[in-house]
């Protein structure tokens, strides 16, 4: 971001919803509480080598039992909006057998809690914890799977759709089946192509169906979280540099934006699951389920995805088919996941998605960055990095809005600092930072700087 970009103020439409998001098991802990089934998650963290330094979720911030601080904490940074997700092994221990009231409870005064905060609780579904039990009937590979699903779905809403009005069926499918069952590097650690175009699509009829459950109890907004990214075609049109961007925009975007909001597969993705899974387990009927109208589409934005043609290359697990095409390494400036920062792709994926697929209002339902937080002998946390990351993509979320698109909010990801999946604890993502000792939270300078932008409905420039 420039120093000019930055001097200009910029307000956001009445009405734009401003928040924080977090995820069950990144948070919670509590892990065998209260009749919590295990989740993939447990599982898959305690296989040797598959989290960094031997981390789990098993307490994690703590969330489940600090629950009442967190929410004072989220009042006191001026938060109107927050993002958790429902532990699915909390609300039915098994995934198809009884439901544990114990587990419904903790979300019941949760979502109390936020609203006598005066915060609008969104809650999401399904963020990446199967009941370990599905797993072991199959998981995500099975539609069974899917079926049980919106079960859950209709348990979960029939409890709080009186108090939440803003539902998520499911976060990322592409991350939960391509580097769940694709490439390994999540739980439930498989590796197969055929297992990774399945999940993805029985979570994507996951979505469909749990969204008709929704409709039919009376939900007005329902949305599906994607992690979306540009793939930058870096040749000309037909070349094998654009052919590459094209395909990897086809199994990371398209695979799941056209089903959901055009009701049908594109034809690069198709070819791939025929190769890698047959047809078979996509029924007739499917795509109609998929297609339901949802109400808002929800944008997990991090960066851009650099491909190029390199006809040496072997497949990436997570992009079956993508033999011959390098995924370029990064280039500065760097989070310290080693990823990109290019608030320009959202602008791009905006505009994009506004124009090949319009009538669905968007919210960006994720965006933040790890950075090597370490609090000062003050116990100041001074995060500048995290400031400039987060003011450049609002700066970008702005000129979305000032060409047209239908942009309802902005999300940080995280509220905390929390379990970063394979990555454990060592990175942090929060506006608020976690010290893992003593549960102690500490509000970085972005969770001040967030609550004013919040209190200014826009960033006031340099000067202001
Ligand atoms: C989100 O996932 C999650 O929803 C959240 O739980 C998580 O904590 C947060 O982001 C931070 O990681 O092209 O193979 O290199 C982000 C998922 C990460 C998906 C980067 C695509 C690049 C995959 N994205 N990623 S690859």
């Amino acid at each position: 971001t420039t120093i000019e970009a930055g001097d200009r103020p910029l307000l956001f439409p009445p009405g734009f919803v401003w928040g924080a998001a977090t995820a069950a098991y990144q948070i919670e802990g509590a892990a065998r509480e209260d009749g919590r089934g295990p989740s993939i998650w447990d599982t898959f963290a305690r296989r040797p080598g598959a989290v960094a330094g031997g981390d789990t979720g098993d307490v994690a911030c703590d969330h489940y039992h600090r629950h009442r601080d967190d929410i004072a904490l989220m009042a006191e940074l001026g938060l109107p909006a927050y993002r958790f997700s429902v532990s699915w092994p909390r609300v039915r221990p098994d995934g198809a057998g009884p439901v544990n009231p114990r587990g419904l409870a903790f979300y019941d005064r949760l979502v109390d809690e936020l609203l006598e905060a005066g915060i609008t609780p969104y809650a999401t579904l399904y963020h990446w914890d199967l009941p370990q039990a599905l797993e072991d009937r199959g998981g995500w590979t099975e539609r069974d799977t899917a079926l049980r699903f919106a079960e859950y779905a209709g348990v979960v809403h029939d409890l709080l759709a009186d108090r939440v009005a803003t539902w998520t069926t499911v976060n990322e499918p592409w991350v939960a089946a391509f580097l769940g069952y694709g490439s390994g590097v999540h739980a439930p650690g498989r590796t197969s192509a055929r297992d990774a175009f399945r999940a993805a699509h029985h979570l994507l009829l996951a979505h469909g169906l749990a969204t008709g459950v929704l409709r039919e109890g009376g939900a007005r907004q329902i949305s599906l979280t994607l992690n979306l990214a540009p793939v930058p075609t870096p040749g000309a049109p037909g070349d094998a540099a654009d052919a590459a961007a094209d395909l990897v925009d086809a199994l990371l975007n398209r695979q799941f934006l056209d089903p959901v909001l055009r009701g049908r597969y594109p034809g690069p993705v198709l070819e791939q699951v025929d190769r890698a899974a047959g047809l078979g387990h996509i029924a007739a009927g499917d795509l109609a389920v998929i297609s339901e109208p949802i109400d808002l589409l929800g944008i997990n934005y991090y960066n851009p995805t650099y491909v190029a043609a390199s006809p040496g290359a072997p497949e990436n697990p997570a992009f079956p088919g993508s033999r011959g095409i390098a995924f370029l390494p990064a280039e500065p400036p760097l989070t310290a996941m080693g990823w990109p920062i290019d608030p320009d792709g959202l602008t791009e994926l905006l505009v994009r998605l506004d124009r090949d697929y319009p009538g669905v209002p968007l919210i960006v339902t994720e965006n933040g960055a790890a950075f090597d937080d370490v609090p000062g002998p003050d116990g100041r946390v001074r995060d500048p990095f995290r400031i400039g990351y987060l003011d450049g993509h609002l700066r970008a979320a702005h000129a979305a809005l000032a060409a047209g698109v239908d942009l309802r909010g902005y999300l940080v990801w995280s509220l905390l600092d929390n379990f970063e999946w394979a990555e454990g604890y060592g990175k942090r993502f929060g506006l608020v930072y976690v010290d893992y000792v003593d549960q102690r939270r500490l509000p970085k300078d972005s969770a001040h700087w967030f609550r004013d932008v919040i209190a200014r409905n826009g960033l006031g420039g340099n000067t202001a």
